[in-house]
């Protein structure tokens, strides 16, 4: 059930896509706080699920996070705000039930910080809808709440393939050595990401001419390799005269105002910019419809980036910034006076206190981004979205955005953001998939390998083992960090048979993204919503179920030669060196160490399950459905989704078939 309870006067978000009528009386669970804020007590053991892209656990109890989207790429223990904001949550134990705050400012979720046992959330203003749902169980809550916010983006199936990016690649040369590197080696890849340098001095729709001579051409090269090239677009728009999308967006309004009425201007990459008002529908559209200069010239998916929106500076903070450094500088500099220096330098970028220095135009009414701040990423990818249906009404285009919010889902997916070649960010990506589920965000991933940073040949390939089953696997790092296409490291062979497993798996990756996607249902969930009794499964943080068959546990720590993990019941246990290189052992319920060398991917089939496995292709193009196997279970069914991957009308009946295993799969493939 879903009540809908409103406060003071809200912004329309269009994060809700369902009408639901508003409930009198008191809200169930949540107490008022004085000052205008909520408390909800925690027991003991109560686990909040939720928050989508935060940091720390999969609990995420015992931290305060800030739903405030921002550029930082600092994602540590003590990180509030990430780039998404995701205000749903389901607390479980003692009760069980969901929230959904919908609103578009900033608002602080202090979840057992200030006091263990309480939940306290606090807001700028407290104009926003509050949504409680209850429900059997967490899935059913998380169910209903996605559909009360509408279907999750699909995007191509050419996009479960690998992809492998680098800001730094700068023309066509770069491009085309990469591609060749991958096909000398036999290394399955699918597409290669355009970063920023393929524009013309970071123009947003345009091509650099000397970089990319005939981008056209170009792109039909690729596609002839089986490569789909992803192009990156900006939020911030140049400032330049003759430039053709500065001078529509001026003569038109498009852009967001400044308290004068004149055309907000940041600094971004492209130097000045001004900020298109995708809060507009005419903005979005005509934002939107740009896409078609690249989609024209052969390009099929997009990456929307720096749409927090990231400020680099603001003139007048830049310029107060000087001032007060001269000052500080004139004669001897003492030590607070230092720090004030430094303070002021790291904080002229992505202040959030340039947030209520523009405005948006609402319905006819200036409203200051500061109460819409984390609506802006979601519309910039919502005019997308809202564009590729009419010029694209038929094949689906891939579209993932840096920043987000609860609606966006429908428009497109998310990658994890500027992490770093850590360790403990191969963990945070597993822990971040089932929250970022729930909120409806199912095409997702991190940067593989670790953006910022150097990462090291065998952090790469373990991450692998765990991006083998995530919807974007994408390769991608930092300008100035080492290189980490996989062809650089001497494990090489090894990585790329993690690659192969991949393909091999994608039918299921697929089909589970399918079946999640058209029944608003989670691909990735933690244990314990599917044991729900089971207080072991309750505190474990790094193992995750991918659909109703598999259990992931992949090795997250260096040096390491396995893990403990825990069998909520009995499974098989997986170990793959390659797609056809593999053994499977039966696991009694309950904790073991489990052996993985370097070069093994491990994974678990729950009792009785199946999954289908491909023969190792060089492209999605390429996978073989006629010839799948099923591993698992003897007797085992499994239900595969399956179709052209491109069109737009899925979920027919056809698009279903049930696969039977016959035999005992634990000495190897069967049918
Ligand atoms: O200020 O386009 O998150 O993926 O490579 C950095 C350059 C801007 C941030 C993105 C990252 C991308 C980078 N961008």
């Amino acid at each position: 059930m879903i009540q809908k309870f409103r406060k003071g006067n809200p912004v329309e978000t269009c994060a809700v896509s369902e009408k639901i009528f508003l409930s009198d009386g008191e809200i169930p669970f949540i107490s008022a706080l004085g000052e205008g804020g909520f408390e909800i007590k925690l027991a003991d053991k109560d686990i909040v699920y939720g928050l989508g892209e935060q940091v720390r656990g999969i609990n995420k109890r015992g931290w305060k996070y800030t739903s405030c989207n921002s550029d930082n790429c600092n994602h540590q223990e003590d990180t509030h705000s990430l780039y998404g904001t995701h205000n749903f949550f389901i607390i479980s134990g003692s009760r069980l039930f969901g929230v959904f705050l919908d609103y578009a400012g900033s608002i602080t979720f202090d979840v057992g910080y200030t006091r263990r046992d309480t939940m306290i959330i606090t807001a700028e203003d407290y104009d926003m809808d509050i949504y409680i749902i209850t429900g059997d169980s967490e899935k059913d809550i998380v169910k209903q709440f996605r559909k009360l916010i509408g279907k999750s983006y699909i995007p191509p199936l050419w996009a479960f393939g690998y992809g492998q990016s680098r800001w730094g690649y700068k023309n066509a040369e770069d491009i085309r050595s990469v591609a060749e590197e991958y096909r000398k080696r036999e290394i399955p890849i699918d597409s290669i990401y355009l970063d920023i340098d393929y524009m013309e001095r970071f123009k947003d729709f345009t091509v650099d001419e000397n970089a990319f001579p005939d981008f056209s051409d170009f792109c039909s090269e690729m596609k002839s390799q089986g490569i789909h090239l992803v192009p990156i677009i900006d939020a911030g728009v140049k400032i330049e005269e003759g430039y053709d999308v500065y001078e529509e967006g001026v003569k038109n309004n498009f852009f967001c105002k400044d308290k004068d009425g004149n055309d907000f201007v940041g600094a971004v990459w492209p130097g000045r910019v001004h900020f298109p008002d995708f809060l507009k529908a005419e903005t979005r559209e005509w934002f939107g419809n740009k896409y078609s200069f690249l989609i024209e010239q052969g390009i099929d998916g997009f990456w929307n980036d720096m749409n927090e929106p990231a400020i680099f500076y603001t003139e007048d903070r830049l310029e107060a910034v000087i001032e007060r450094v001269n000052e500080l500088s004139r004669g001897n500099m003492g030590i607070y006076d230092y720090f004030e220096f430094t303070g002021l330098v790291a904080g002229i970028s992505n202040n959030t206190g340039d947030y209520d220095k523009f405005f948006h135009n609402i319905d006819g009414k200036m409203i200051s981004h500061k109460k819409v701040h984390n609506l802006y990423g979601y519309n910039m990818t919502r005019a997308a979205g809202e564009a590729f249906e009419k010029l694209s009404p038929d094949r689906r285009i891939l579209m993932f955005s840096r920043s987000s919010c609860i609606g966006a889902h429908r428009y497109g997916g998310i990658w994890q953001g500027d992490n770093k070649s850590w360790w403990s960010h191969l963990l945070m990506n597993l822990q971040m998939m089932p929250s970022l589920n729930m909120a409806g965000f199912l095409y997702t991933g991190a940067d593989l390998g670790g953006f910022g940073s150097n990462t090291t040949e065998d952090l790469m390939l373990r991450w692998l083992q765990l991006a083998a089953f995530t919807p974007l696997m994408r390769n991608h790092s930092a300008l100035g960090t080492r290189e980490q296409e996989l062809y650089r490291f001497s494990n090489c062979d090894a990585c790329k048979k993690m690659v192969e497993i991949r393909y091999a798996l994608i039918p299921y990756i697929y089909s589970e993204y399918m079946k999640a996607a058209l029944n608003d249902e989670m691909m990735f969930k933690p244990l314990a919503f599917d044991f729900r009794e089971d207080s072991s499964a309750a505190e474990v943080q790094d193992q995750l179920l991918l659909g109703d068959e598999i259990m992931l546990a992949p090795v997250y720590t260096q040096n390491a030669s396995g893990r403990y993990v825990y069998l909520p019941e009995e499974m098989t246990l997986v170990r793959m060196r390659s797609a056809d290189d593999f053994e499977t052992e039966v696991l009694p319920k309950g904790h073991h160490y489990v052996r993985a060398e370097l070069n093994e991917l491990i994974f678990f089939i729950r009792k009785g399950k199946a999954i289908p496995m491909a023969a190792p292709a060089k492209n999605t193009a390429e996978i073989d459905y006629s010839t799948l196997s099923l591993i698992g279970y003897e007797g085992a069914e499994y239900l595969l989704y399956s179709d052209d991957g491109i069109s737009k009308d899925y979920g027919k009946a056809e698009n279903y078939r049930v696969m039977k295993s016959k035999y005992s799969c634990s000495v190897g493939l069967c049918t």
